[in-house]
């Protein structure tokens, strides 16, 4: 097992299954995790080297905590748990028992789409519903083509007997497939503007990261000027949509490389003059879904540096 791979993961166990929505109840994310902290911290419980695939396990813990702290079920927001994630598979691993009725999410530890979806999934608190599997993209198993996924990208999930791909497209359906807290509004004018801001999302990509190569980073200063602007549309929260959601989600993997990046490299901090997206900075680092998928900056800046400045 890869020391590397040991994070610290959240459960969200028993969050109601109805009308849940983080758009229609006034509860956020952040306030979760806030009663989970304390609820951990006043009953002293802490769950060490849990197997992710020992499901059996999990639900034991869970249980025993309840009956513990005797809180009914659903006050019980979120869990903390470690969540031993699995080692990459490689061109020499075999295959899953594909299409055997197991949810799978097949991701890259490094892809940022993959990324996406891994919070989403997360965010859902459903650890124990959708299984983590990571391809090794630089020794991909051939099998991953020929028998998952033929666009041979990552993410993909295998659910209901069919892959789908694309993770913009996968945190929609798995926001809309699973239990768990809506992620996403429903009431049309936040729905459009946050599918305005979805579609901005390879937008903003492209402009921030064409700005690498040369020596100004004017160009990457209006997108995140743009971010700015639409963060400061709502005021209930340091999200887009002020409670966290799915747009949140289609931005971190790319600050959380943009940023590291251009003040190692460019001295160029995304925060200076931009409060907002200081404060969305500082709100998406507490969310558990996320805070587990990161990865160590460090890394990603070198990464960055071997793929946008190095000599053709
Ligand atoms: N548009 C896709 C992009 C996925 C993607 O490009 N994934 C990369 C890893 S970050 C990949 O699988 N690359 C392998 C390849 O292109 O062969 C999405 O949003 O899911």
């Amino acid at each position: 097992m890869n020391i590397h791979h040991i994070r610290m993961m959240a459960i969200t166990s028993s969050l109601p299954t109805n009308n849940n929505s983080l758009f229609s109840v006034s509860a956020r994310p952040q306030l979760l995790v806030t009663s989970s902290l304390s609820f951990i911290s006043t009953t002293s419980i802490h769950f060490h080297n849990y197997s992710f695939h020992n499901k059996l396990h999990l639900r034991r813990q869970l249980n025993s905590v309840r009956k513990l702290s005797r809180v009914p079920a659903p006050t019980i927001a979120m869990t903390k748990v470690q969540e031993v994630l699995p080692p990459p598979l490689t061109s020499t691993s075999p295959p899953p028992s594909l299409f055997d009725g197991t949810t799978r999410l097949y991701i890259s530890y490094k892809c940022p789409y993959a990324q996406r979806v891994w919070i989403a999934r997360n965010s859902k608190g459903l650890q124990d519903k959708i299984e983590l599997v990571p391809i090794d993209l630089q020794d991909r198993p051939s099998w991953y083509k020929d028998k998952v996924y033929p666009a041979n990208k990552v993410p993909s999930l295998e659910h209901n007997n069919e892959v789908r791909g694309e993770s913009l497209d996968l945190i929609k359906y798995i926001d809309t497939h699973f239990e768990g807290p809506s992620l996403f509004p429903t009431v049309p004018d936040d729905k459009e503007f946050a599918e305005k801001l979805l579609s901005y999302t390879d937008t903003f990509y492209k402009t921030v990261v064409s700005s690498f190569k040369g020596g100004d980073v004017t160009e990457a200063g209006t997108a995140f000027d743009y971010l700015e602007t639409v963060l400061s549309k709502h005021d209930n929260g340091p999200f887009f949509l002020g409670q966290f959601s799915l747009v949140d989600i289609a931005y971190a993997p790319f600050i959380e490389r943009f940023q590291p990046f251009l003040r190692d490299v460019k001295n160029y901090d995304i925060t200076i003059g931009r409060p907002k997206l200081a404060a969305w900075i500082e709100g998406i680092n507490n969310i558990e879904g996320y805070k587990i998928t990161r990865s160590d900056p460090k890394e990603l800046v070198e990464s960055y540096k071997k793929r946008f400045l190095a000599n053709p």
